[in-house]
């Protein structure tokens, strides 16, 4: 059987973790319009009767910010490009080539694991991708060229073809049934954290940590899940609250909702926001 593993890479917001659940067929990572979504990379399994491609998500390189979360992604990218049997290097036709493209195309000249160069959002008007032509003329020396939309799930199968074609033959890394490397109780963090990424506008989210306290099946069926929202700033944690707790709610019912249809069971969710300043250091 083929066996491979396909590293997801590129820019922040370019598409990589709307691309992974496609290709899965479920959602695997969580998406927002904001940068650096992705924090910590995110396997994601696709099986077929040809054998099994594992799918690293990883965070998007993202040049802007100094601090310790982004140094740890940028390293991370610069240490797992090796090792992989093939990258794709996701280009977003609606935004330019700037310094954060730049330095990508300039890890992966240096790899000599194959490069699919994929353009993504092709669903958008021609008005709205005002770049593609720019990126069809990117060279990095890779192997072939896609251009797709992830949202629509066109071309998906052509893509998966080569990745197949690019893998060796090999046992299989995980069991049939595993869609994921991260565990429930990670994916709950992440799914609340999604919804905080996708209801607060300012630069918070960056300095936020989703942490599960509790989780519980009641004898109903129901499920009561407690979690912990970190923040490193009294000035943060009003904002995630927000007016009568406006904000808290929306955030706790967005993914309740969603847990609600994920699972088929009724769910009890307590959010908690707490202030600590040095979390990025205890958790990162
Ligand atoms: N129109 C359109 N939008 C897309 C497509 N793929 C992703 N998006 C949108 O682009 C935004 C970023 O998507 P993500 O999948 O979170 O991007 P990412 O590359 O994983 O970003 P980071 O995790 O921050 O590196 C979201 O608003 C997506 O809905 C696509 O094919 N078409
Ligand atoms: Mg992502």
């Amino acid at each position: 059987m083929k066996s491979g593993f396909v590293m997801l890479a590129g820019r922040s917001n370019v598409g990589k973790s709307t691309l992974l659940n496609a290709l899965i067929g479920t959602k695997v990572s969580i998406v927002s319009p904001k940068p650096q979504t992705t924090r910590h990379p995110i396997r994601g399994i696709l099986h077929d009767a040809r054998g099994q491609l594992v799918f690293v998500d990883t965070p998007g390189v993202f040049l802007g910010r100094k601090d310790r979360v982004s140094t740890t992604l940028n390293e991370f990218v610069h240490e797992t490009l090796d090792g992989v049997d093939a990258v794709i290097y996701v280009m977003d036709p609606s935004r330019d080539i700037g310094a954060e493209e730049l330095y990508i195309q300039n890890l992966l000249r240096q790899i000599k694991v194959p490069v699919i160069a994929l353009i993504n959002k092709m669903d958008l008007p021609e008005s709205e991708r005002s770049f593609t032509e720019t990126y069809r003329a990117v060279d990095v020396g890779q192997s072939q060229n896609f251009e797709l939309s992830a949202i629509n799930r066109k071309n998906l199968n052509r893509l998966i073809d080569v990745l197949f074609t690019l893998s060796q033959n090999g046992d299989a890394h995980y069991p049939d049934l595993q869609l994921t490397d991260i565990g429930h109780n990670q994916w709950l963090e992440e799914l609340i954290r999604e919804k905080i990424f996708l209801n607060l506008n300012e630069e918070l989210p960056y300095s936020i940590k989703v942490s599960l306290d509790e989780l519980e099946t009641r004898p109903d069926g129901s499920r009561y899940i407690a979690a912990s929202i970190w923040t490193t700033d009294e000035r943060y944690k009003r904002m995630i609250i927000g007016a009568k707790a406006q904000m808290l709610k929306k955030i706790g019912a967005a993914a309740r909702n969603e847990l609600e249809h994920v699972t088929g069971t009724k769910i009890f969710l307590e959010l908690t926001v707490k202030v600590d300043p040095k979390w990025q250091e205890r958790f990162v």
